[in-house]
């Protein structure tokens, strides 16, 4: 290769060399579908989570629904720092490309001894995608103990069809999460995961980030595919939650190879073969001697 020519785009780098982040795995990304979250603990300094306090006291700025990130938050604001931080950055470009769009972004403040614990919900009623998604990312800057009202979530929720807070009358599902972390942690979630603010049993106010980001491109092969083939993506995608129901249980993991099919373009992955492959035959032929179908045009 001469020196002029364009450094050949990978997977770790842009065509102009510049560095993506750290990308997630197959296995993590495997891993998303099936849960429907991927937490990153304390990738945020301290120092930062220390001016994430006053950030968030003071409330952020609109950000009008759809403006591509790169237009959204203003050069060296503590939102695109946070953004560009390497796992941040490489977790949401596999998750939804290069140059999502901002739907929102919200404060969510619980506070000290206040309030009540939120019905379990997902923040949409209508968004009923099966094969593409958009994630929440959830910052916290302070760590969170089990008393401060930290976010509750029931992996594996999302990909089931029910109607915004219609699941608020669930509670204590076996497996569920009650977020406890280290200070500067940042949660994704799939849009459809069920989820909740838990009461505030503490003294200190819990401060919770999140903007909603929608994919500006297909979401086919945006991570690090190099370990597409390892048997953990299978086993990963395969898993069971506690809260499943018998039958139920198997449908959730159907609708994760439907949704796994359209992420890396293979229209032949199954996890338990006929599974996938018998529901979606749809034969074109036509049997030998049938009459052909008459189009409206014919009719016409
Ligand atoms: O405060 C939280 O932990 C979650 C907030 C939330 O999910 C919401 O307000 O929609
Ligand atoms: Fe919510």
């Amino acid at each position: 290769m001469t020196e002029t020519e364009a450094e050949p785009e990978t997977a770790a780098t842009t065509a102009n060399g510049e560095p993506r982040g750290t990308l997630l795995s197959s296995v993590q990304m495997a891993r998303f579908v099936a849960r429907g979250a991927l937490r990153l603990d304390a990738v945020v300094p301290d120092g930062m989570n220390a001016e994430a306090l006053g950030v968030l006291a003071d409330g952020m700025e609109h950000v009008p629904y759809g403006t591509p990130l790169s237009q959204a938050y203003r050069e060296g604001s503590f939102v695109q720092r946070l953004l560009e931080l390497p796992q941040v950055a490489g977790a949401l470009r596999s998750l939804v490309g290069p140059e999502p769009a901002v739907d929102h972004h919200a404060v969510h403040i619980r506070e000290p001894h206040g309030g009540e614990a939120q019905p379990l919900h997902a923040d949409s009623i209508i968004d009923v995608r099966p094969d593409a998604f958009d994630v929440q990312l959830m910052y916290y800057p302070q760590e969170v103990t089990l008393e401060m009202g930290g976010t509750l979530s029931v992996p594996g929720s999302h990909l089931r069809r029910t109607n915004e807070t219609d699941t608020g009358r669930y509670q204590n599902l076996r497996g569920q999460d009650r977020l406890v972390c280290p200070a500067g942690t940042v949660v994704f979630l799939h849009h459809g995961l069920w989820h909740g603010g838990r009461r505030n049993d503490s003294e200190t106010v819990r401060y919770m980030y999140k903007i909603r980001f929608a994919p500006r491109v297909r979401q086919r092969l945006l991570w690090d595919t190099t370990d597409l083939h390892d048997p953990r993506v299978n086993s990963e995608l395969d898993v069971q939650f506690p809260w499943y129901e018998q039958a139920a249980g198997r449908l959730e993991r159907y609708n994760r190879v439907l949704l796994w099919r359209e992420l890396t373009g293979d229209s032949t992955f199954d996890l338990t073969h006929p599974w996938v492959t018998r529901v979606t035959n749809r034969p074109t032929a036509t049997a030998p001697g049938s009459a052909p179908v008459r189009s409206e045009e014919d009719a016409a």
